[in-house]
Parts: C-alpha cells; structure tokens; sequence
C-alpha cells in the first residue's frame, strides 16, 4: 500500500518536439489526459497558469476566474485535486529576458501580472501553493544583470504574491540552470535564504526536482533532506538523470536507483505526505515512444516509487543501527546493495 499521494502535470503527456525536431506524436486533448491521469491512480494535477486558462492574456480578470471554475468542475468530475499553479514565464514575449527580474520594467510588471492571476487561478481551482520555476530567472550574459539586484527583485516578487494573498503558499521550483545559463535561485539552500528574509517565512517554501539537484551536482535525498529540516519541502518533482547534461526528466530511478531509494526513504522517514503534500512526477517520454506509448513513463515512474517504497519499508533499522554502532559503513552498504537487488 501506498502511503503517498501522487501528481502529475497535463505537459508531462507531450508530443515529443524538442529543441532539435518537431512533434513525432499527436497532442492528446487536456480532457483526456486527465481521465487517464486518474485511471493510472494519480490523485493530484499540477499546472501551469495557462494549463487552466489557455488565453488568459487576452482576456478579463473575471474571465480568467470563471475559466479556471470550468477546469475545477472537471476536476471535481474525475475525483481530483489541484496541486499548484505555476505563472508560465518563459514562453511569453515579455519574459524574454526574464519575468521578476527582467530589465525591463514593463517586463516585470507583465510577471507580476501573470503572478497575480496564477494566484487567482489557484483560488478558483481550490489549489493553496503556486510554484515558481525561475525558467529565465538569471542570465545569459552575466554582466547584463547584477546578482544582488536579481535577487532583490524575487524577493519583492515573493513579497508581492505574499501580500495579494493573505493565505496562499509559495515554493520555489529551483533549478540552476537552463534556459539560463546561471540562475537566480540554483539550489534549496539559496530558496530557504529567500523564504526566511521574505515578510511571511511560513508561507515561502521549496519544491525539490531530482534531476535539478543533480544538473547542480547535488544529491536529491539531501536536498529533500535538507528542506524537511527547515519544515520547507511542500512539494517535490521525482525525476531522473544520467549526469550533468540537459534535464532530462527521464523515468523516476531509471538511471539512480539507489538514490531514487534514499528519496523516497527521507520522504517516508519523515511523515512527508501527512500535510497533504503530493510526491510529483514530472516526467518525460522518450522521443522514440510511439502514439501508444504517451503515458508509459508515468506508469514506470509510478510503479518504481512504489516499489521503492515497499523496499524502503523493508528497510532493517536494526541491522543498520548495528552497522553504525560498530562504524561498519561496507557493511550497511552492501545491505542497501542487496535490498535493491531483491537478494534481501
Ligand atoms: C523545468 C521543470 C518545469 C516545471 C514546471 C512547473 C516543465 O525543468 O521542471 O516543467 O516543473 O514548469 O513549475
Ligand atoms: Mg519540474
């Protein structure tokens, strides 16, 4: 039995365009996606502001609310939560050089503006958290911005949200890297140093994606670890990676077994869940993968944490208590080895 919730957001079902060819599968309708997300037992949604309300640029405040009402009866419908919003500011013409820290000032207004309705949308949609993945938060060109400006201005953006909304929560989505070349706010340490100076340090937390942990050579299970020290981790995006490369968003454990295992351990460990967070897959198909093959990363992802968290349950604490008592680190080590191996 599994003692999480899972989520998933409608861009992790693509039709495989990539920076270097274009689509090789057909889009499959928002509607449809959803239906199948719940068939394959998620019990959260995860979306971007325009996930929900696909025009929303060109259309009223009110529209915009009413929009999201739609998509929260859908939801409704199919037995499902909404998660978080997230303001998309990386596609947009305004976000070209950034949204919160753009240079230009019609720029940044334009992100706050996208902020606010994110912050809308996640009203009507019955979501408490919008996330912020800083896509063009950072430069790439470093003398073009300063860093203690860039800075400043997301705290003032945080503090902004912070004051629009008395309730609702923010985490940082960190990455540190790309499409910039340095971001903004690369690391959980650098997204806590934000929450604790912001006017409501209880309301500004983190969300931890594997595969940006490991793009900044950091382990993922410390970086959960981490944040769950600080009471911070409101969300995560289990993921995997083969190296410093590009995000590749690759199957949960794919490539990193055992750290994939020492995830779901720290998050089992310490009761993450029991707030109403939702363990994320934000995950990718292959290019490769055919029509019918759309959704086999999700049903892979989730049949690895799963599996993973029975392994984690297994887990002697009592041979591990041993091990450490008489500094026997091989030992533990192999243990842990043969755990995933199915030898134990
Ligand atoms: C980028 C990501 C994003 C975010 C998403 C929600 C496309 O590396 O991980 O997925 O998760 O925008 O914040
Ligand atoms: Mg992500």
């Amino acid at each position: 039995m599994s003692t999480f919730r899972y989520s998933v957001g409608p861009w992790n079902v693509h039709s495989g365009a990539d920076s270097y060819g274009p689509a090789v599968r057909d889009e499959i309708p928002f509607e449809e996606k959803i239906v199948r997300f719940k068939e394959l037992g998620f019990d959260g949604i995860q979306f971007h502001d325009d996930d929900a309300v696909p025009d929303m640029n060109n259309m009223t405040e009110k529209q915009i609310i009413n929009a999201a009402k739609d998509v929260k009866a859908l939801l409704d419908k199919n037995g499902l939560e909404a998660e978080f919003v997230a303001p998309r500011l990386w596609m947009d013409p305004h976000t070209i050089d950034g949204g919160f820290t753009s240079n230009s000032k019609e720029d940044r207004e334009f992100a706050m503006w996208r902020a606010y309705r994110s912050i809308d949308i996640a009203n009507a949609l019955g979501a408490k958290n919008i996330v912020l993945w800083l896509a063009r938060e950072g430069t790439l060109c470093y003398e073009s911005k300063s860093p203690v400006e860039n800075t400043r201005r997301l705290l003032d953006a945080v503090n902004g949200m912070l004051a629009y909304d008395p309730k609702i929560r923010i985490m940082i989505e960190t990455k540190p890297n790309e499409p910039v070349d340095r971001s903004a706010c690369p690391t959980l340490g650098h997204c806590m140093a934000i929450s604790y100076a912001s006017g409501d340090p209880s309301r500004v937390g983190g969300l931890l994606e594997s595969a940006h942990a490991m793009l900044a050579g950091l382990d993922p299970a410390s970086e959960i670890g981490f944040a769950l020290a600080m009471g911070k981790l409101w969300s995560v995006h289990l993921n995997d990676q083969n190296g410093m490369k590009f995000d590749q968003d690759k199957s949960f454990g794919v490539e990193n077994l055992r750290t994939a295992f020492n995830q779901i351990k720290v998050l089992k460990e310490n009761g993450y869940g029991s707030r109403g967070e939702f363990i994320g897959l934000d995950v990718k198909v292959m290019r490769t993968e055919k029509q019918e093959g759309s959704y086999k990363h999700l049903e892979n992802s989730l049949r690895i944490a799963k599996a993973l968290e029975e392994k984690a349950a297994r887990f002697d604490y009592a041979f591990q208590k041993k091990c450490v008592e008489k500094r026997d680190y091989e030992a533990l080590e192999m243990y842990v080895v043969e755990l995933l191996m199915g030898l134990k």
